[in-house]
């Protein structure tokens, strides 16, 4: 048995977003946000019905969640703020009761010897923002540095770690490309101005976080390693538009200050000349990157596929419920691979965890849930290995803490390592919560 690759300050916790869980999203006076619009109009939802009206009711039921933390023995929890809760217009007037919510879990969190990790936005922008405009208005930089200011007033020598923004690609793939989710915009020209704007965003949020001298702040986003089907030219060559459009589109400007030259080859016209100076308010200094990994793609050149002209291959492996590849190498590969191109920056992952169908009925263990316990397995181990290499890792968030709404596929897709029935609203923690708590206790020790 080798011992521990984790350092002992590792730290382990589990993640959520606002909407996802929070439930009452129009209570005591809060704005309602794109997500609350989306999921109430089921042409546009792949669950139609399923909306975050009620969710995990965890607005109403905060201190027992947090006392099931503590439970699980989490040493850090990874939630959202929904913006409009704060700011109903957006900007402006600040709702105290709102902000009210997220001051008193944040108290429940330190009292239990629980680190919190704040997430500014996880997708849940004010409605009142998107009818002027949302990301494609140049002024949501403005918009978002006020929230954040407002953000580290309250809150800041309390909440340590800070996070921007969770995954500007899903915003901008599936808010403004594809419109598979909110805002629910199909538009080539349109996506890569919400990509600048909310880097410009992230940026200005930083920007005004240093100017409140405070503590540390970082990025999150979703990283998928890309690998050619073939050896083939065309193979190659679609492969490195995916990973220049997936993994580096963000990162690139934030950490180096420009975008990743196949990002106009994508595009094509719909690619802008954008403002030299923009660079210098995207590519501040961060404390950290967050990454979210759950999957791997094998890329094969694909001219039917637009913009990118590039598609995914399905393998012969396992698959979880939202159909995505269990492949625990690519996250040592991954986390390598960022470390050759940016540099040993201080890194967390932010996310990782695995849809499966689970049993209906608790047995004496609670709800058995095999696969996930063995993903958690393997992916941590998968981390172990990165940190062997000589990765800078800090940190692991299960995704997720409990059952949520997964955004338009509803309450179809279940992630977390604690069962939700959304009719009582009984927590049971599943088998993987029981081994993710083992796991914390040993700080990773033994994982095979
Ligand atoms: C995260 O996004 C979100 O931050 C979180 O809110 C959400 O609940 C969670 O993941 C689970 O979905 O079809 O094989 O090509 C996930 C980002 C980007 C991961 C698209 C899967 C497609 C894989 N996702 N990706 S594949």
């Amino acid at each position: 048995m080798t011992s521990s690759p984790f350092p002992d300050n590792f730290l382990w916790g589990a993640a959520t977003a606002a909407y996802q869980i929070e439930g009452s999203p129009l209570a005591d006076g809060a704005g309602a946000s794109i997500w609350q619009r989306f999921s109430h109009d089921p042409r546009l939802m792949a669950s139609p019905g399923d909306t975050g009206d009620v969710a995990c009711d965890h607005y109403n039921r905060m201190e027992s969640d947090v006392a099931l933390m503590k439970e699980l023995g989490l040493q850090a929890y990874r939630f959202s703020v929904n913006w409009g809760r704060v700011l109903p217009e957006g900007v402006g007037r600040v709702n105290d009761p709102g902000l009210d919510f997220y001051k008193r879990l944040v108290d429940a969190l330190l009292e239990q010897g629980i680190e919190p990790l704040l997430t500014l936005h996880h997708w849940d922008l004010p409605v009142a923002l998107d009818d002027r405009g949302g990301w494609l208005n140049r002024d949501s930089a403005d918009w978002f540095a006020e929230y954040a200011a407002t953000m580290y007033r309250a809150l800041d020598g309390r909440v340590k770690k800070w996070v921007t923004l969770n995954e500007p690609w899903v915003i901008t793939d599936g808010g403004y490309l594809h419109g598979a989710l909110a805002p629910g915009h199909r538009n080539m020209f349109e996506a890569p101005i919400a990509s600048h704007n909310l880097m410009r965003a992230h940026g200005a949020a930083v920007a005004a976080y240093r100017a409140e001298g405070a503590h540390e702040i970082g990025l999150v986003v979703n990283i998928e390693p890309k690998y050619p089907a073939s050896d083939s030219a065309e193979d190659r060559a679609a492969t490195a538009r995916a990973e220049a459009y997936m993994n580096r589109q963000y990162l690139d400007p934030a950490l180096k200050g420009r975008y990743p030259k196949e990002m106009a080859e994508i595009f094509g016209e719909a690619w802008p000349e954008w403002p030299a100076d923009d660079f210098k308010l995207i590519c501040q200094p961060v404390d950290f990157i967050g990454i979210n990994y759950y999957t791997r793609n094998v890329v094969r050149h694909d001219p039917n596929q637009w913009p990118l002209r590039a598609s995914p291959v399905k393998q012969v492996a396992t698959h979880t419920t939202t159909d995505w590849e269990v492949h625990p190498p690519a996250l040592t590969d991954m986390l390598v691979w960022f470390r050759d191109i940016y540099g040993n920056i201080p890194l967390y992952i932010t996310e990782n965890g695995a849809a499966f169908y689970d049993p209906p009925v608790a047995g004496p263990d609670g709800i058995d849930d095999p696969l996930r316990a063995d993903y958690l397995r393997t992916h941590i181990a998968a981390i172990g290995e990165a940190i062997r290499r000589g990765v800078d890792v800090r940190g692991y968030m299960a995704w997720s803490l409990m059952d949520n709404l997964e955004w338009s596929l509803g309450y179809s897709k279940r992630f977390g390592i604690v069962h939700v029935d959304y009719e009582t609203q009984v927590r049971t923690p599943k088998r993987s919560a029981r081994f993710y708590s083992e796991v914390i206790a040993s700080n990773g020790a033994n994982l095979g």
